[in-house]
């Protein structure tokens, strides 16, 4: 795999322009209602708005653009923030009072249709009534004020907000929940849980002997014991030092940092669409399989026993990877057989969007997995474990806050929102739309765009190359449709459950404009 240290295209300001910038700044006008409301389809056809909007959920009713995007405000505050911190990856400022449901508002009055959703992470739109009410709800004024450790002393209605928000949307088998504060937070916990988990299994007790008391606080073994964690090529599994060394995506996410020595497996490269080529991809799922079970044999061999596998149910950072449910279901097999726990990295496919509150439960296992790592979407960080995975002794897995007892409370509301407005059935059907859609697009640009691919909306496509792609994305976003990039040259599209089909009608128009204009 070729490694790039390209910055991400998110990149818009750069220092060295910034102030020669900011003393010409034009706002140049562009057309400003674009056709949000010609309904034209990708294809030329005219699109039908299949849903009527309900009252409570009328939002603006297309984008509405009146500068280029970052505009000559965002330019300004970026020249102040660029005095505190970076801002080289900066975007663009919001003005997140004015942005609703599907709509992104800058702090320069463009309105944009948000099919990236700050990285996959707004669940039901912006400022969502449901979820503003929580705010206003004088009953959670000391729960928004006085932010407490959540480990040592919760809220008289904790484990209430608890069964009602993560516990009822659980994945089959899991009974207990961990809430941690973001994805790489809940991944480096889940980790430790497995280490404990398998060392304690190794042991036969969990009682460790003196010499692994004293070893372990000084990084030596057998108190930190040489175990690792099998991740694959392509996978992206956070930031902090343990996910980090999981994490193999960009190289500029790991340059520089001492990583630990782990076995990495190869993700399976498919061909698609995936039903066109299932022989292909079988035998390429099959190499795969092997060279994992080959890795954990050798390594186990080797002293440094494998203690878990972790996967994602769709590689995304990497580039919006499939694999089939077979594969996932074989490599639970795989894990089994050798006594590795199996760690499903949910962080950016759960919360619905793939049309099943968890993408894993699309591989129809009765016991797909031993945790189940979330964030996102899901507003608090955490993970879902099975009981054996709960740590025997007190503080070992532990932090300050463990979470946030807001984001509680907020998801709570989210899961009914998306329970009594079937938003997961809304997924599925804005993501036909949004597929069937790309489908025609590829095959009205054959020299521009490849493998579109998706389930529910969780949906991605491939631009001939890096820079097409992130000039793409940057036409797209000055035509009012803010979108995100992944993996080398891929694009994909992570909108919010109360995207309708009208909206994905609407996006696939303006997408549609922007490619148009690349020829
Ligand atoms: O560049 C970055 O750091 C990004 S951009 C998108 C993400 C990270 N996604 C975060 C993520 C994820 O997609 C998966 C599958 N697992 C873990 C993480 C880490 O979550 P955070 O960013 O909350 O630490």
């Amino acid at each position: 795999m070729a490694y790039s240290l390209v910055v991400p295209p998110a990149s818009h300001f750069h220092t060295s322009t910034l102030r020669s910038m900011a003393s010409s700044i034009l706002s140049r006008h562009l057309t400003s209602s674009l056709r949000h409301s010609r309904g034209l389809s990708a294809s030329g056809h005219r699109h039908q708005q299949t849903t009527a909007k309900r009252v409570e959920e009328v939002e603006f009713d297309g984008p509405c653009m009146k500068t280029e995007v970052p505009g000559p405000r965002s330019k300004i505050l970026a020249q102040q923030l660029e005095s505190i911190q970076s801002v080289v990856q900066v975007n663009f400022f919001c003005d997140y009072e004015e942005s609703k449901g599907n709509y992104l508002v800058d702090v320069d009055g463009n309105r944009m249709l948000d099919v990236y959703t700050q990285i996959a992470s707004i669940p039901i739109g912006y400022n969502h009534p449901a979820l503003t009410k929580v705010m206003t709800d004088k009953k959670n004024m000391s729960t928004f004020v006085n932010r407490p450790a959540l480990g040592m002393m919760p809220p008289e209605q904790f484990s209430e907000k608890l069964v009602n928000g993560l516990m009822a949307v659980a994945p089959k088998g899991f009974s207990r929940v961990q809430t941690m504060a973001c994805g790489s937070c809940s991944n480096e916990n889940a980790y430790k849980a497995i280490f404990i988990w398998y060392r304690n299994k190794m042991r036969g007790t969990p009682e460790p002997t003196p010499e692994e008391v004293r070893t372990s606080v000084i990084n030596q073994v057998p108190g930190c014991p040489d175990l690792t964690l099998l991740s694959f090529m392509g996978g992206f599994h956070g930031r902090t030092l343990g996910c980090l060394a999981t994490t193999h995506t960009k190289a500029i996410q790991k340059l520089d940092v001492p990583s630990f020595d782990w076995p990495i497996a190869p993700f399976p490269q498919l061909r698609y669409p995936l039903d066109q080529f299932e022989r292909e991809n079988a035998r390429e799922e099959a190499r795969c399989l092997e060279e994992a079970e080959d890795l954990i044999v050798k390594w186990n061999q080797k002293g440094r026993h494998v203690a878990g596998v972790v996967i994602e149910p769709i590689q995304a950072e990497g580039g919006d990877n499939h694999a089939s449910f077979d594969f996932y279901r074989k490599l639970r097999g795989i894990t089994k057989k050798h006594g590795c726990a199996f760690l499903v990295d949910e962080v950016q496919t759960g919360g619905g969007s793939t049309g099943k509150f968890w993408a894993h439960e699309h591989w129809g296992l009765d016991d797909p997995a031993d945790i189940v790592s979330f964030s996102k979407k899901m507003l608090t960080g955490g993970y879902y474990q099975k009981d054996s995975f709960q740590p025997d002794k007190p503080f070992r897995i532990f932090n300050t806050w463990l979470g946030d007892h807001t984001k509680n409370l907020l998801l709570t509301e989210v899961i009914k929102v998306i329970k009594t407005e079937n938003l997961l059935d809304q997924a599925k059907k804005s993501g036909k739309v949004m597929l069937e859609g790309l489908y025609d697009l590829q095959d009205k640009y054959p020299h521009l765009l490849s493998k579109a691919r998706g389930i529910g909306t969780f949906c991605a496509i491939d631009v001939k190359d890096e820079d097409t792609r992130n000039l793409l994305l940057l036409k797209a976003r000055n035509k009012g449709v803010v979108l995100g990039g992944c993996g080398t040259q891929s694009i994909r599209f992570r909108p919010a459950l109360v995207f309708k089909e009208h909206h994905a009608h609407l996006f696939l128009d303006i997408f549609n404009d922007a490619i148009a204009e690349l020829k």
